[in-house]
């Protein structure tokens, strides 16, 4: 009796010493189905739709189902590129503002069930949904709200048709893991023949609490978009950047779908946002969501998708990346690189972490269960975590030994609630420590990128935040250096200046054709180039002694003394393709300021992102004074449309003064416009 009584108090106290509770909730926090979607990260986006075949960014809503006509549409293609990409899922637009809908809806004849593909017995959705589940991916519907075809579009009705669509959708096809609900509507379009402008009550028209109501009905997995949430919020803008402060949190009830000020005023979140709605950032591989051909040369570089990364899931965010499909209905070449060296890139920076080989330490520690080890255990479930008072704590993490690395990354426990406001990362030299990078929020994943970094500890102090900090992970990363060719420029002085493409790189060149190594020229300053000479520049690591491809560039006669014959005309000579001229006579006329034996010349047609007089037929004059002049060129640029980069035209050697380029046609009709002329003379 007595014995067994001892052990009892024994057992008891054991147990009260080791059971600690955990922090209380800092509010709001996720629900079930947002933590699991948070892992997800990183997912794709297809538009391809009726605007694939039209050639446009948004569709009247009056174009005629025939025209929906793939030659080879292979959603597995789509599927495979994704998977191979590491991303989590796919979203479909399976109906854009146009109307247009790629399942066979009961509901509507503007649809592919109308359409040459498959003679019409096709079902999209459905293909890729099977294609989605074949290579483990999550399938998600994107559902334009606005119909520009749509009879009823702006009456009760539509409601009722939208709502019967969404059923189709989310009863035919599985799980969902995403229902997509654009924030643009409202204006003009066909609507069935009206031909006219509709406005409609971005907050009433939908009466979205009970179109929400059917969606969790239907999927109560899935996670539903828009401006302002319910489940997930848009970013604020269309380059995939998330914000140095981005909060979780969202003061949800002041904020609808296509709000003007969201952007501005919301799309960050709010420390002390009402609602759990974290952001998801899209962004297009190309500058358009659809597919245009003459965007072929526009994908995204390594360089600029990695820019998104850390500036989006490094910063809190969800990462929606797009793939415009093409008109044969696969995924270009040209993305399919670019996307596959992204993610074998991301992949690479973060192969190998540091911090499990340091020991870990903190200034406070919660008691068993919350031992400062957990963040470094690479299990999100378990973190560290401090007494209950004070926002602040101190992580150390000392290695026994010198290490190098240039990425901090740090998830909280976000089940608890986003906390953290403040942290600086520090590393001990010579007994003291010295800052080397800081930021503010964490939430469920911060990334933070800083030249190279020698040291045998570090120090991450939580400095602020809406309560005690609970962390869950901790990585320390030594991300390889991304050898790529140097970034070239060049001023009309005739300036050149290179620029690696990460930290902690050299750049070398050479101008006499010849191969650059690390013996070449070594680049320290922009430096001039007055003739033309073939530029061969590398990137070069000099730890490791490995180099890029080499950059080649034909450079030719520096633009310093040239002259446009009017003021503006300037704009097609100042080296920068981002710039052009929109002449009204069509032409541009200029001034060399010197004798110069020409040997052809080259033209950049615009590069905005909606171009306009594009040349198609040229004739190119030269003049000694001025005012006699002849012609030594003239012929067609033909695939300009199609494929809007620099033409070169060569001619036999003359010599001129002055120059002028014609436009005799240009595709649209508009005014010739020039985003950069130049002269060959070698
Ligand atoms: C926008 C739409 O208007 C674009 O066409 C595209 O679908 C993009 C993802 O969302 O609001
Ligand atoms: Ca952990």
């Amino acid at each position: 009796m007595k014995n067994s009584l001892w052990l009892a108090l024994l057992l008891t106290l054991t147990f009260c010493q080791e059971k600690v509770a955990p922090p209380a909730p800092v509010l709001p926090v996720p629900d079930a189905k947002q933590i699991a979607w948070q892992e997800l990260e990183y997912y794709g986006f297809v538009h391809f739709n009726m605007n694939t075949f039209s050639d446009r960014e948004w569709g009247f809503g009056d174009e005629k189902p025939e025209m929906f006509n793939p030659t080879d549409l292979q959603p597995r293609q789509w599927a495979q590129v994704a998977a191979e990409a590491g991303m989590k899922g796919l979203i479909i637009t399976a109906k854009h503002h146009d109307g247009f809908v790629l399942w066979p809806s009961a509901y509507t004849e503007h649809s592919i069930k109308n359409s040459p593909w498959k003679d019409g017995k096709g079902d999209l959705i459905k293909e890729l949904a099977e294609a989605c589940k074949e290579y483990g991916l999550k399938f998600g519907i994107y559902y334009s709200p606005w119909d520009r075809n749509h009879p009823d579009y702006g009456k009760p009705e539509y409601i009722t048709y939208m709502r019967n669509q969404l059923t189709e959708l989310l009863t035919n096809y599985g799980d969902i893991f995403e229902v997509w609900f654009d924030g643009a509507n409202g204006g003009d379009g066909y609507y069935g023949g009206a031909n006219e402008t509709r406005k409609v009550d971005k907050l009433t028209y939908y009466d979205w609490p009970n179109t929400y109501k059917l969606v969790r009905e239907l999927q109560p997995g899935a996670m539903m978009f828009s401006d302002g949430g319910p489940d997930v919020r848009w970013v604020g803008n269309e380059h995939g950047f998330a914000y140095e402060t981005t909060w979780s949190n969202l003061m949800r009830d002041s904020v609808y779908a296509g709000m003007p000020d969201y952007p501005q005023k919301y799309a960050t979140g709010q420390e002390n946002g009402t609602h759990w709605v974290p952001a998801e950032a899209d962004v297009s591989i190309r500058p358009g969501w659809y597919y245009h051909k003459y965007e072929d040369h526009k994908v995204r570089s390594l360089q600029q998708l990695l820019e998104i990364y850390y500036k989006s899931i490094g910063r809190n965010s969800s990462l929606l990346i797009n793939f415009p499909v093409d008109t044969r209905g696969l995924i270009h070449e040209n993305d399919v690189e670019a996307i596959l060296k992204f993610g074998e890139k991301v992949k690479e920076d973060f192969s190998n972490n540091l911090a499990p080989q340091a020991r870990a330490s903190a200034n406070k520690e919660r008691g068993a269960g919350y031992e400062v080890e957990n963040v470094l255990d690479g299990n999100y479930e378990t973190y560290w975590t401090t007494p209950d008072g004070g926002k602040t704590g101190e992580i150390t993490l000392d290695f026994g030994t010198e290490m190098t690395f240039n990425r901090l990354l740090i998830q909280e426990y976000t089940p608890l609630g986003q906390r953290v406001k403040g942290f600086v990362l520090e590393k001990e030299a010579e007994g003291n420590w010295e800052k080397i990078a800081e930021a503010t929020t964490v939430g469920h994943k911060r990334i933070l990128r800083f030249p190279d970094v020698t040291a045998a500890k570090v120090r991450i102090r939580f400095t602020d935040g809406k309560d005690i900090p609970v962390i869950s992970e901790i990585g320390i990363y030594n991300a390889p250096k991304l050898l790529l060719p140097p970034n070239y420029s060049r001023a009309t002085s005739g300036e050149v200046t290179l620029s690696s493409p990460d930290e902690g790189l050299e750049v070398y060149y050479t101008l006499d054709g010849s191969e650059p190594s690390a013996a070449s020229q070594k680049y320290s300053a922009p430096f001039s180039i007055a003739k033309a000479s073939t530029l061969q520049a590398i990137s070069l690591n000099p730890e490791s002694g490995k180099k890029s491809d080499p950059l080649r560039v034909e450079v030719d006669l520096a633009k310093s003394k040239w002259v446009g014959a009017t003021e503006k005309s300037a704009l097609a000579l100042d080296e920068k393709a981002g710039s052009y001229f929109t002449s009204e006579d069509n032409s541009v006329t200029v001034d060399l300021g010197e004798n110069v034996f020409l040997k052809g010349f080259t033209y950049m047609p615009m590069q905005a992102r909606y171009p306009s007089g594009f040349i198609t037929n040229y004739v190119f004059e030269v003049s000694p004074d001025g005012k006699s002049w002849i012609q030594v060129a003239s012929g067609e640029f033909s695939n300009i449309v199609n494929s809007p980069i620099e033409q070169i035209i060569r001619f036999d050697e003359v010599n001129a003064r002055f120059i002028r380029l014609k436009a005799i046609k240009t595709a649209d009709g508009n005014p010739a416009t020039f985003a950069e002329v130049g002269v060959l003379t070698k």
